[in-house]
């Protein structure tokens, strides 16, 4: 079943009119949910007509459909991506049994706090995004902008579903904390720490959607691996709208090296003053923003030695990136990692066994992922005859989270004295004056066609249509 039915109250391609109890259960969420989003949602942009794409079916192909829609009359629904009769545990002490339609007993507790960790991200980012609107370079990037919300609006119905559907009571109790947590609150914090931090300014969001959606895809990725079924459907059908998401981060970090790259050959200078004073942001500034979402996304794949990710390899709950790609026995008991420790001063790398190492192991693969973006956007410097580059940081440098978290690491990955770090951090990480500078550029565009001075404009429309197309319609 691929095709999704648009005639039912909750859109879904689970035959969820067959399912009387969990209709009734989502039906009494369905409210909540849209008092959320009224509430933390897109800030005063409820009543526009957005261009926006809608899923209509399951398959890769089904995303053709693009209308105008306001956002609270998306349709947010429940989308598998269709079932493999003959799928079987792909990794840990199941490998090879059939995939597990329902939720084994002795892995609920596990299951359901990953499904609630993924679950919480979702709505946190919609959370930490919800002003950028007002301040919006673009129609064009404001509809990306609500394109990105409401698809991580869906994300959270994924994971609602799952909630609702295999967890009874405890599940409907975590559903509705889901809409409870918020970004950035000191009483109610959203679960993981980069969920808390917040969005800014549309530098922010595009380094937020090049970096940290990017540890979605990663994590999505590892649980489209699972051998509970439903969580890999829901999973893959989730990962079809990330690849949006990343697009807008590494396009809109794009379109503004190239923007501050012309105004550098204009004005034949690389002086950051002068830079700002024409309006532009200076590649400096860039790196540090840089450096910040680069380590506050790290620390989101957990501590490098972690019994928890052991647990959830060996049981078939979570697997690695490309699970069914690799050549391996796929218990991986004998099989050794290396992870960095700071010994004497010095980083040293050490070998633990690998199953405890497995945050470690989607966080190289994440890294070498990251790695390809900034090369795409050096090479934008370099067409424009300019020597700067753009570099992520040593994975030691300012983590929060695991065996390095507190060490003082400069980008460079020497471990400095705690008087270096203080001296040098205006220059690693963004100073108050730097967030100040880049806030002062933010004002909306509004005008179809038109585009801020500090953002380049991109090579195409959504969907075919012209870059002064009216991508949104304000109400
Ligand atoms: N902040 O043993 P550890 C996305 C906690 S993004 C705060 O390493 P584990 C998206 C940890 O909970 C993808 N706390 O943990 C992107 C544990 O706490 P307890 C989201 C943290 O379980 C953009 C303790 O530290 N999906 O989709 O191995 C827009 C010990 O740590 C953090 C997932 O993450 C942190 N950064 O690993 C929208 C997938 N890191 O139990 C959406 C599901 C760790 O001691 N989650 N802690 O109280 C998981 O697989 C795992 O929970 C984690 C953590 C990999 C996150």
């Amino acid at each position: 079943m691929t095709a999704i039915d648009y005639t039912e109250k909750i859109p879904n391609n689970v035959g969820l009119g067959e399912d009387k109890a969990l209709q009734r259960a989502l039906e009494h969420w369905q409210p909540r949910y849209l008092d959320w989003w009224n509430d933390m949602g897109p800030e005063g942009s409820q009543r526009s007509d957005i261009y926006l794409r809608t899923a209509v079916s399951a398959s890769p192909q089904g995303w053709a459909h693009f209308d105008y829609v306001r956002m609270p009359d998306y349709r947010w629904g429940i989308f598998l991506s269709p079932r493999e009769p003959s799928r079987r545990v792909s990794f840990g002490e199941h490998l090879d049994e059939p995939a597990w339609q329902d939720v084994p007993g002795e892995y609920r507790a596990n299951l359901r706090r990953i499904i609630v960790t993924q679950g919480d991200t979702e709505p946190a980012s919609v959370e930490q995004q919800r002003h950028l609107g007002l301040t919006a370079p673009s129609l064009y990037d404001l509809r990306n902008l609500f394109q990105v919300n409401v698809e991580e609006g869906r994300h959270l119905w994924a994971m609602v579903y799952l909630l609702h559907k295999f967890f009874g009571r405890d599940g409907r109790e975590e559903a509705e904390a889901l809409l409870q947590r918020r970004s950035g609150d000191e009483n109610k914090p959203r679960i993981l720490g980069a969920f808390n931090e917040k969005t800014p300014d549309w530098l922010s969001f595009f380094m937020f959607t090049y970096f940290t959606d990017r540890d979605g895809k990663f994590q999505l990725c590892a649980l489209a691996e699972s051998g509970f079924d439903p969580l890999a459907r829901t999973t893959r059908f989730m990962l079809t709208e990330e690849a949006h998401h990343m697009f807008v981060g590494e396009s809109g970090l794009s379109r503004i090296i190239q923007r501050t790259c012309d105004v550098m050959n204009d004005l034949a200078t690389d002086d950051p003053d002068k830079l700002r004073a024409a309006g532009v942001i200076d590649l400096p500034t860039l790196q540090r923003y840089l450096n910040f979402h680069y380590s506050v996304t790290i620390d989101l794949f957990g501590a490098d030695e972690s019994s928890n990710a052991a647990t959830f390899f060996n049981s078939g709950l979570k697997g690695r990136f490309k699970e069914t790609k690799r050549q391996d026995d796929h218990k991986l008991r004998d099989r050794t990692y290396a992870v960095l420790a700071a010994t004497d001063g010095r980083l040293v790398e050490k070998e633990v066994a690998m199953l405890n190492a497995l945050n470690e192991v989607l966080r190289d693969d994440f890294i070498e992922d990251s790695i390809a973006g900034v090369g795409r956007w050096n090479r934008v410097i370099d067409r424009a005859g300019l020597p700067y580059r753009l570099c992520v940081p040593h994975k030691a440098f300012n983590r929060r989270i695991g065996a390095l978290a507190g060490l003082s690491v400069s980008p460079a990955g020497q471990v400095v004295s705690e008087l270096a770090w203080a001296q040098h951090q205006h220059e690693w990480l963004p100073t108050p004056e730097d967030r100040a500078f880049v806030a002062s550029l933010m004002g909306r565009v509004a005008e179809p066609g038109k585009f801020a001075n500090w953002i380049a404009p991109p090579k195409h429309g959504v969907n075919g249509k012209p870059l002064d197309f009216q991508y949104v319609r304000f109400g």
